[in-house]
Formats: structure tokens, sequence, C-alpha cells
């Protein structure tokens, strides 16, 4: 066995053409893993009696971004304003993530993967900022996704803080038109931006398990050193659940 741990990366399905079709992940995934020392696999969308074997087959999982959460899921109706979602994606990550933390498995959640773990946990989603919210700032941003363009202020005793150098407040990117609405019980709000939407959350009492709403994998693959601290300690901790496991 080598020495990188596994790290399954949630996949959506992606239709080019009828020659090009199947699972997806961004390649700032694959190369922000890559660069801190795992091998990412694109888990495609699975039936419900696969989770079991993803769950282990990997050391860590990364739920990454794509299309909104099929509101069902926090028992709300689609409102107008809702976009895309893909129910069968939706089930089968929230399946997997259930899985993977009641097996103590850590999970990274990105943009989408936030907002799946916060509904996993049994909280609920704001389907579209500008419809919902009376003031909001621009979450999706017109300028290229590796640039960063809104301020967030962090929690100075979360471990975001720690892992970002104690760094209160910076720039990150920002590619959603959803966030959480009700934060689930379990996680806790640990960054947020100047409209008062929440951009991360810990697990209150599993280390292991953290979120944020922006897209660190474009910042860390476009050389951002800060970003790459963030898949450097989910990568060590999977590495040290790889060792535990053997
Ligand atoms: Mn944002």
């Amino acid at each position: 066995m080598g020495d990188r741990p596994i790290i399954g990366v949630t996949g959506g399905y992606l239709k080019k053409n009828d020659f090009v079709q199947g699972p997806y992940t961004h390649q700032d995934y694959v190369q922000s893993l890559f660069s801190a020392g795992a091998v990412p696999i694109i888990l495609p969308i699975a039936p419900n009696d696969a989770a079991e074997s993803y769950e282990a087959l990997c050391d860590g999982f990364v739920f990454s971004g794509g299309s909104d959460v099929d509101p069902r899921f926090y028992g709300e109706p689609p409102s107008l304003q809702i976009d895309v979602f893909n129910t069968e994606r939706d089930a089968s990550e929230l399946l997997l993530m259930k899985k993977a933390i009641a097996a103590g498995k850590p999970v990274f959640g990105i943009c989408r993967g936030l907002q799946v773990m916060n509904v996993a946990f049994g909280g609920t989603l704001i389907q579209d900022l500008p419809s919902e919210m009376e003031q909001t700032l621009q979450h999706v941003q017109k300028v290229p996704r590796v640039k960063s363009s809104h301020s967030v202020r962090v929690l100075e005793d979360s471990r975001l803080c720690a892992l970002l150098n104690g760094r209160k407040t910076l720039y990150v990117n920002s590619l959603h038109h959803q966030a959480i609405k009700t934060l689930a019980g379990e996680l806790r709000a640990v960054a947020f931006a100047p409209d008062g939407i929440i951009e991360a959350a810990e697990h209150a009492t599993n280390d292991r398990i953290f979120g944020v709403q922006w897209h660190p994998e474009s910042m860390a693959a476009g050389g951002d050193g800060l970003m790459s601290h963030l898949f450097r300690y989910f990568v060590e901790q999977c590495a040290q659940i790889k060792k535990e496991t053997v």
C-alpha cells in the first residue's frame, strides 16, 4: 500500500454532448489534493447500496461544489428562484456523508459540500440569496474563479483561524447563490461574510469535520499558500486515519 491517503471527491454528472458525459469534478480539487500529499479519486453518483463501499474505500472525503440541493431534503418546496438540482446526487451524497461521519472519517465540505453537510446534520438552506435576503453582497462573482471577491470574518477561537495562520479577516472567492439558513445543531459557524452569510462551519466536537462556502481548491491551485493549509491539514487527518485503520 502506498503512503498517500485516498480521498474520495464526490463527483457531479456532466453532459457535454453524446460523446462526452460522465462523472465530473473540477481539476482544481484534483490538483490541490495531489499537492497536499493525497490521491484523489472521483466518486460517481451512486445507488444507495454503494455508500458503504465508498466509505470503506477512502480515508477521507471532499464533498465538492455543484448545483443546488433539492429542498425536499430539508423539508421545503422549491422556490421560484431555485436553480437546477440533481435529486440522485443529493441522496447519494447525504447518505455517504452520514456513513463517513459515523465511521469517523474526515470530511471537508466545499461550497455545495458545506451545504450538504448542514442538511445531513438537520439544517436548512437559503434557496436563492438575492430573492430571500433583503440585502446581500455579490456571492456569484464575475471575476475568475481563482480570484477573491469578498471578505470574511473568521472567529478567533476557531480551528479555521488557526489553520489560516491566525488571520481574522481575509478575502475569499464566491460562487454560490445558496447558503446555510438554519445551522444544524452539531455545527458551529466560524466565518461570516459582511452581509452575515455563514461562510464556514466546523463540527462542534469532531476536529475532522469542517466546511467552507468558498472555493479554496481554486485559490490553492492558483498558488494561495493559506488555502493550501486547509488541504494539508485535511490530508494529514486522513493520513492519521489510514494509519489507525491499518
Ligand atoms: Mn460568499
